[in-house]
């Protein structure tokens, strides 16, 4: 009930922010807040209910600095509603306002299903928004565009007046900020770090002790890398930091960046007991911890697990001191290797040669299989697609999902990778970079490139992603592995009318429709 409040009470946060912008006036401090606040809601980022009651109260102290700093200018203005929230002063009290808020939400928007659906849809690509701008504000990229419409968004959610076209426009204008914010945090990573390059990473353990980093903050990792610099500490990836050693910043200028370690997010409960080092949880996904490995999970900024080690600044002395305490890896394992870093930068930089085996027809067609893995049976589909992937076609892939699939040896075509991994969830704005220039290079409209996309969603980013695929106006893209239950039928219908989205149904078969 905690997350459900703490929207509530950001939704008021929003109605003040967004006049303070609408005013000229900075509240920088209370843009981050709520996009981290915002981030700490996304799936499987944080269950620590304490973290939540301080987001709550926070927002509001937040909310009336703001109040004051309008009056300060002399525009003085009357609130209501939420931006008059108090929240309770017990957990008992919050507890009951975040089941009457949720209920109020609820009743009030369910009038319409459609507009219900467009709501559900707008606050979870809002998580999504929050969680890039938050990334890149770390890394010193802002954008008041993206701030703004944050706080006019969750300020909207209130309105009673908006309508079906309105919840449209609103969920298309999502789509447009995310790509703003996408692609912030591409800056914000190219710049700190500079354009990632194709780098072979070692899937084999290295004799000595070790740390495991996961979630998504390159940041995170570069100040744990530079900490533990002449220490002996091997530091290895898991999950989505896959893509971290493509980047020269990290990879070429600490070394002791060894290997990747595991797979997807939901294969940690039996991955992680078998890590003889300690694991920073630096975002999403944290699974409920095992007995077996929780004392030696530490977590980060907006993620967070009642009982696990919490580090409050990016001081890694604990982390350091538990791996010296663990036994590391015993000996070497046999050296094997996975290839990341084929993002923007270095797909493009072979664009001449990706643009002739096109027109020479040795390169029939790209398909972009990414997104979100998943525990569900259902997500084999992806792996079998790509297995089913004709010789002379090329897979672009990002994300969580790739694991099902990323250590497969597709060979190349004119020696271009069939197989290339452009990097995290976060990099999508690169696989759409290289989608924009395509077409350009070939002089068409991006959907006249032979080019499918086959994604798989399962948090809230993905939504957020999608919007701004639709945004762009790519049609075709097929999802899976089941459609958004948020997703109402005539709000599907309206999507597959104009942008021709559709279900995955059988490899064999989108493969087929997709090389028709
Ligand atoms: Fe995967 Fe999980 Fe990347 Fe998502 S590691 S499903 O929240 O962020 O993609």
């Amino acid at each position: 009930m905690s997350k459900d409040l703490l929207l509530h009470s950001l939704r008021g946060l929003g109605q003040v922010a967004l006049s303070a912008h609408e005013l000229g006036i900075s509240c920088r401090e209370a843009d981050i807040f709520a996009c981290e606040a915002l981030f700490s809601t996304l799936t499987n980022v944080n269950f620590d209910s304490d973290k939540f009651v301080d987001y709550i109260y926070k927002s509001v102290a937040l909310r009336e600095k703001i109040k004051s700093q309008i009056q300060l200018t002399g525009k003085s203005q009357q609130w209501s509603g939420l931006a008059c929230f108090t929240p309770a002063e017990t957990k008992e009290g919050l507890t009951q306002q975040g089941k009457d808020a949720e209920y109020d939400f609820i009743s009030q928007s369910a009038i319409n299903t459609d507009i219900f659906s467009l709501k559900l849809t707008v606050i979870y690509g809002l998580k999504g928004i929050a969680a890039y701008a938050y990334h890149a504000a770390r890394l010193g990229q802002y954008n008041n565009k993206v701030y703004a419409f944050c706080h006019e968004a969750l300020a909207s959610l209130d309105s009673q007046d908006k309508t079906l076209d309105d919840w449209v426009a609103m969920a298309l204008k999502l789509g447009e900020i995310n790509l703003l914010a996408m692609e912030l945090l591409d800056s914000g990573n190219t710049l700190s770090y500079g354009h990632p390059i194709p780098t072979a990473v070692p899937l084999n353990e290295k004799q000595g002790k070790a740390i495991l980093v996961s979630g998504h903050d390159l940041k995170h990792l570069e100040e744990l890398l530079k900490q533990t610099v002449g220490t002996g500490i091997s530091i290895y990836t898991h999950g989505e930091m896959l893509p971290a050693h493509g980047y020269p910043g990290l990879k070429q200028k600490y070394p002791h960046l060894y290997g990747h370690y595991g797979t997807a997010w939901q294969n940690q409960t039996k991955e992680f007991p078998q890590f003889p080092g300690p694991i920073v949880m630096t975002t999403n996904c944290l699974m409920p911890p095992h007995d077996s490995y929780k004392d030696r999970v530490f977590t980060l900024g907006p993620v967070g697990w009642s009982g696990l080690f919490h580090l409050e600044t990016e001081d890694f002395t604990p982390v350091i001191q538990k791996a010296f305490q663990l036994p590391g890896f015993a000996e070497d394992g046999e050296l094997r290797t996975v290839t990341t870093g084929f993002a923007r930068n270095a797909v493009l930089s072979v664009a001449g040669e990706v643009i002739e085996a096109v027109k020479q027809g040795n390169i029939r067609h790209f398909f972009l299989v990414g997104g979100c893995d998943g525990a569900k049976t259902g997500r084999n589909y992806y792996s079998t697609f790509v297995e089913k992937v004709p010789q002379d076609c090329i897979v672009l892939t990002l994300a969580c999902g790739k694991f099902r699939f990323f250590d497969k040896e597709l060979g190349s075509i004119n020696g271009l990778p069939r197989l290339m991994d452009v990097g995290q969830c976060n990099d999508a704005y690169s696989a759409i970079q290289i989608a924009l220039a395509l077409a350009n290079a070939f002089n068409v409209d991006v959907n006249q490139l032979p080019l499918s996309m086959i994604l798989s969603w399962y948090e809230q980013k993905a939504v957020s992603i999608l919007l701004t695929l639709l945004y762009l106006g790519i049609q075709n893209i097929r999802l899976g592995p089941t459609l958004p239950a948020f997703i109402s039928p005539n709000v599907f219908k309206l999507l597959s009318e104009k942008y021709h989205l559709m279900p995955t149904t059988t490899p064999d078969a989108d493969l087929a429709a997709c090389l028709s």
